[in-house]
């Protein structure tokens, strides 16, 4: 469950990310496939190379669903509840890719952004993807 302090920190860190959700986006994505090569099924078809603009179209997509869910920290169950439903019944994408998403957007923010990623900051981040992951995951049976 996110305290007060979780979601303040979060929202902080989300005024220094704004405006970079397409660079880090496809930055974690890409390391997302080279280093977990399972997840890159799930994009056949798709040119998921590094500089491609389909890369860099859906991690700006995947980033902005976040900094919305930022916006609506206090409620993003009902904020993601559609693309909960794309993730469970169209996607289908196993829960356990979750997490592989969740590590490479921290990375990110902490490559590009060291002097933010205190102790406290990465523990509320953390804990704010692991609960994007929830939701999105929270409608598989
Ligand atoms: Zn996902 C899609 C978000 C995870 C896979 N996604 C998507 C979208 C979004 C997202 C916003 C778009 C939708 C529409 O358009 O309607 N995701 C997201 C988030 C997350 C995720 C926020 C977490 C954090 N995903 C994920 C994972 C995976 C995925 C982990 C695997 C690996 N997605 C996906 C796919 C898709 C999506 C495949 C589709 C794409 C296309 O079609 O292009």
């Amino acid at each position: 469950v996110l305290t007060a302090e979780d979601k303040a920190n979060v929202k902080s860190a989300w005024d220094h990310i704004k405006g970079h959700e397409e660079a880090f986006g496809a930055e974690a994505l890409c390391r997302m496939f080279d280093s977990e090569p399972v997840t890159k099924t799930y994009f056949g078809g798709k040119d998921i190379s590094e500089e491609s603009s389909y890369l860099h179209s859906h991690g700006k997509k995947v980033m902005c669903a976040l900094t919305n869910a930022v916006a609506h920290i206090d409620n993003i169950e009902a904020c993601l509840d559609k693309l909960s439903d794309t993730h469970a019944h169209e996607l289908m994408v196993d829960p356990t890719n979750f997490p592989r998403l969740g590590h490479n957007i921290l990375l990110v923010i902490g490559i590009h952004m060291p002097q933010l990623l205190t102790c406290a900051m990465h523990c509320s981040l953390d804990k704010f993807l692991c609960q994007v992951a929830e939701v999105l995951t929270s409608k598989y049976r």
